[in-house]
């Protein structure tokens, strides 16, 4: 399977996360994407490209433009506004305050364009974004071309990034480009496929109308699991998008048994749906050891997930989205891709 990775996700390297009321090194951090990449060369997966440059005309249409222009921007507006530190949210509209008014201080424009403060800021933030959006449409390219299955190995994520908010480690939602760029190739039907431990919140915002994108994500219930106020069973879409989306929220402590179930039940609704193509947003962070996260998956049944997406039948690009045990994160990963090109 043909791999797309940017080396430039490294200019994406904040030093601070808010957690737990402390900053600590954030989770999502370069040396996940270095151990998936050890793991993808020891199992020869041989060919790994550099995405070029990204197509940014289809950035444009996904984004709304002033979100892009203060993605570019906010570094040196911070710097320049005498900020010492990295960018981090502190303020936001809140219940029954202004949504629609982005102010003119950075500090606020901050607070408007993000949607957590867990999420950091800096000076290669942009770049990087960009080459990590750059991955998955080359693999999308690919995969467009003819190829059964490409990996965008994308860092940061970027399936909490909505058309006009950053968050949860995400900037540019890489797998709503992915789907649209399947819509344009002539794909009728796209579907995604979310097994990212986290509710794909900024994805499902940006298709929830669209009866031509279908969105399935398994997800820690949001009652428990950021982020939080979106991610409900009861969430299905809406007008022509009613039925498009399906939320499979689970409880802490849940094992792959159960976990499996929802897989069938997405897989089941997908096959229904009667999608032309895959997009799969793949995290591993439903890992039993992920430090963020609560379910109980394993190893091996990585290599199970694959199987059962490739029985699908469906042209498939898998963009890379969560999974924090570092140690882990590159077997489990490349176990999907494993278990795929193995069915
Ligand atoms: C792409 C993705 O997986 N994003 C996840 C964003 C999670 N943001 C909230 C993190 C909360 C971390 N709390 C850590 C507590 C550790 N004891
Ligand atoms: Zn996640």
């Amino acid at each position: 399977m043909q791999v797309f990775f940017s080396e430039d996700h490294r200019r994406h390297f904040p030093q601070a996360e808010l957690s737990a009321g402390e900053f600590v090194t954030p989770y999502e951090r370069p040396s996940r994407v270095e151990n998936i990449l050890a793991r993808l060369k020891l199992r020869q997966f041989t060919q790994i490209e550099a995405p070029g440059p990204a197509d940014m005309a289809a950035i444009a249409r996904l984004c709304a433009p002033d979100y892009l222009q203060f993605l570019e921007t906010a570094w040196d507006e911070w710097k320049a506004a005498g900020c010492a530190g990295e960018i981090i949210a502190a303020t936001f509209p809140a219940r029954r305050m202004q949504m629609s008014r982005p102010p003119r201080n950075i500090d606020g424009k901050v607070g408007y364009y993000a949607l957590a403060n867990e999420t950091a800021i800096t000076g290669g933030t942009w770049v990087a974004a960009l080459s990590s959006a750059a991955s998955a449409q080359a693999a999308t390219r690919h995969v467009i071309g003819g190829a059964r299955a490409a990996f965008a190995l994308c860092r940061p994520p970027g399936h909490h990034a909505t058309a006009d908010m950053y968050g949860g480690y995400c900037f540019i939602n890489n797998a709503a480009l992915a789907a649209e760029q399947l819509r344009a190739s002539g794909a009728a039907r796209v579907a995604i496929l979310d097994i990212d431990f986290h509710h794909g919140n900024g994805t499902q915002d940006i298709f929830y109308h669209r009866d031509d994108i279908f969105f399935a994500s398994l997800h820690g219930a949001p009652e428990d699991a950021f982020p939080y106020f979106l991610g409900f069973a009861d969430e299905t879409g809406a007008g022509r998008g009613e039925g498009t989306t399906l939320n499979l929220p689970m409880l802490p402590g849940t094992p792959y048994s159960v976990w499996c179930q929802a897989l069938k039940q997405a897989i089941a609704a997908i096959t229904a749906f009667g999608a032309d193509a895959l997009i799969v947003s793949l995290g591993v962070d439903t890992y039993k050891d992920d430090p963020i996260s609560f379910f109980r998956l394993d190893s091996p049944d990585y290599l199970d997930i694959g199987q059962r997406i490739a029985a699908m039948g469906l042209p498939t690009v898998f963009c890379m989205e969560g999974g924090y045990a570092i140690e882990a994160v590159g077997v489990n990963t490349v176990n999907v891709l494993e278990g795929f090109l193995d069915a």
